[in-house]
């Protein structure tokens, strides 16, 4: 790079000076925190997406602004790879050290150690497609974003206000559109929604209607984009209507709604009223999570969450390549430490399918099922996809079908896999499967629910005052730091029958998450609020002391 183009970074970085205090870190989902303070690394951000693209041969990168189901006042930024997966974990480093380099020149010197660690060809034009959510801090950090981008002089596409997976769809869909083989669409809302809406509609033709689907789209990015979609399809097999749409009202975004809302209190979104009989889901701020739920007979509520639809994925996969009759075709489930104890012990001992643990956060379980043929995965708050790898995919290329019967399940696996967002956890597609499934299984939210009967569960966050000093290992579930603390969960964990606990650091709220499982809601609570409350005490816990 020449020396002028270093003193123009230096001059755009000027623009956008890094706050003093704060210490920035690439965390779950790229960075979080209070969207006003993160205008600086939002133009690094753009700093590192040329560097990324120029090192993938001026493919195009993605970057999303968007801080997911977090609450409207915080915002975020995360890079898209190629082939519209999470950035590699090993860029992750040059991300944290570039937010945190102090000074315009020290952004320059890490740009120049990146160029030279990553071997960067930097005459290569780099390009880059980004997107941001309908949050109020938004606009502004699309300005430092584009400044960042003009810095480098990047051919950019911007995407305006869409969902966090329709960007990663677009970015894969523009990386392999010269690709016969790999072409994944057309990189615009309309050919998104001409997919998924196609491959929906292939797989339930013929099928009998379903009854209305109620969205709660979080007041999030969600509402106008699943409006789109239902034109799109313009079907009664897709009759919905959309609750908490309101992207225009300040302080409405997941505020008491929206799929995180409804998994960690485990109730309907508090504006919405269920009729018993009706079927209801929520997508979170940016439409990357969705769960479903409906009031039984008595009012009460019931959940199904990502791990309901994952085992409902998985089953209904496992039968499909079994009435294909292909041979060794695998299909396997991710989840992580979230994961109903019910579920596992459902997709182990019931669907006899093999099941690994990751960490949280989408992009460490990606890659497991990156390794299945067909890996399933979900993380219980409702994000995640079904992936296909090329075993998988030659596979069904090779399928010789001896009847109709199997043409029909080697046809409808391929028609999932248009169904189905592969880049990233998609709501909006996520949905469609659900749909599609019990659309062809005639089966209502209550039957879906009849596979297995969850653990109670709680998941609780206690505030501290620095998050940083939890480190865990075994997946997470152990903590290593601070010392003696996971002792003293073991003990009050010892206490309940079928009692299960564990803390971590959440990666993208400034909090601890204590999650609790045990054989009665009780115990369950009981669990949940000592192992918070020991967190609280020997932690430095901040604010209320987390009580039932
Ligand atoms: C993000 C990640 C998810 C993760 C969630 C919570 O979700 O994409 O994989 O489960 O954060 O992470 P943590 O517990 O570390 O805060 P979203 O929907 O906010 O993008």
């Amino acid at each position: 790079m020449t020396t002028s183009a270093f003193t123009k970074v230096a001059e755009y970085s000027g623009k956008h000076p890094k706050p003093a205090d704060i210490t920035f870190a690439y965390g779950t989902a790229g960075f979080r925190t209070i969207g006003e303070t993160l205008e600086s690394t939002v133009f690094r951000v753009g700093l590192l997406a040329a560097l990324r693209s120029q090192s993938k041969q001026g493919q195009t990168i993605g970057v999303m602004i968007t801080a997911s189901h977090n609450e409207e006042r915080d915002n975020g930024v995360k890079l898209v790879d190629p082939m519209g997966e999470m950035l590699q974990q090993s860029w992750e480093g040059y991300c944290t050290s570039m937010a945190n380099a102090a000074t315009d020149d020290d952004v320059v010197a890490v740009l120049s150690s990146i160029i030279e660690s990553e071997g960067i060809d930097v005459s290569i034009r780099p390009k880059v497609a980004y997107a941001r959510d309908t949050r109020p801090s938004s606009p502004l950090l699309q300005a430092a974003l584009e400044d960042g981008l003009a810095a480098l002089d990047v051919e950019a596409i911007n995407y305006g206000i869409v969902t966090t997976p329709q960007l990663h769809y677009f970015v894969r869909c523009i990386n392999t559109a010269d690709s016969a083989a790999a072409a994944y669409g057309e990189p615009t809302e309309a050919g998104y929604n001409k997919k998924y809406g196609a491959a929906f509609l292939r797989l339930v033709e013929g099928k009998p209607h379903p009854s209305k689907l109620y969205i709660d789209a979080a007041n999030g990015v969600g509402a106008p984009q699943v409006r789109k979609l239902a034109e799109a399809i313009n079907s009664p097999y897709f009759n919905i209507e959309v609750c908490n749409g309101d992207t225009e009202s300040l302080g409405k975004l997941n505020m008491g709604c929206g799929a995180d809302y409804v998994k960690t209190n485990q109730r309907q979104p508090a504006s919405m009223t269920l009729t018993p009989g009706d079927r209801y889901c929520s997508f979170d701020g940016d439409a990357d999570r969705i769960v479903y739920y409906y009031a039984d007979e008595h009012g009460s509520f019931h959940l199904l969450d990502g791990d309901k639809i994952s085992t409902l994925a998985a089953t209904y996969l496992r039968d499909l390549v079994s009435a294909a009759g292909i041979e060794d075709l695998q299909v396997g489930v991710v989840q992580t430490a979230y994961a109903n104890g019910s579920s596992t012990s459902y997709i182990k001992d019931t669907l006899k399918l093999p099941t690994v643990f990751a960490k949280t956060g989408v992009k460490h379980l990606h890659h497991e099922a990156e390794k299945m043929h067909i890996g399933v995965y979900f993380e219980a708050n409702g994000h995640g996809t079904v992936l296909f790898n090329a075993g998988a995919i030659a596979k069904l290329r090779e399928a010789k079908p001896q009847s109709p019967a199997q043409a029909d399940a080697v046809e409808r696996l391929w028609a999932l896999r248009d169904l189905i967002n592969e880049s990233v956890g998609d709501a909006m597609s996520d949905m469609l499967l659900v749909e599609t499934i019990l659309i062809c299984k005639g089966w209502t939210l209550a039957q879906w629910d009849e596979a297995y009967t969850d653990m109670p569960s709680r998941l609780l966050k206690v505030v501290v005052n620095d998050r940083t000093i939890f480190k865990t290992t075994n997946a997470e579930q152990t903590l290593t730091a601070p010392k003696g603390l996971q002792d003293v969960v073991d003990a009050l964990v010892a206490k309940f029958p079928r009692g299960r606990s564990f803390v971590r650091p959440s990666g993208t709220e400034d909090a601890v998450r204590v999650y609790a499982e045990a054989a009665t809601r009780s115990d369950c609570d009981q669990l949940a609020y000592s192992v918070a409350g020991a967190v609280f005490d020997k932690a430095g816990g901040r604010g209320e002391r987390p009580a039932e």
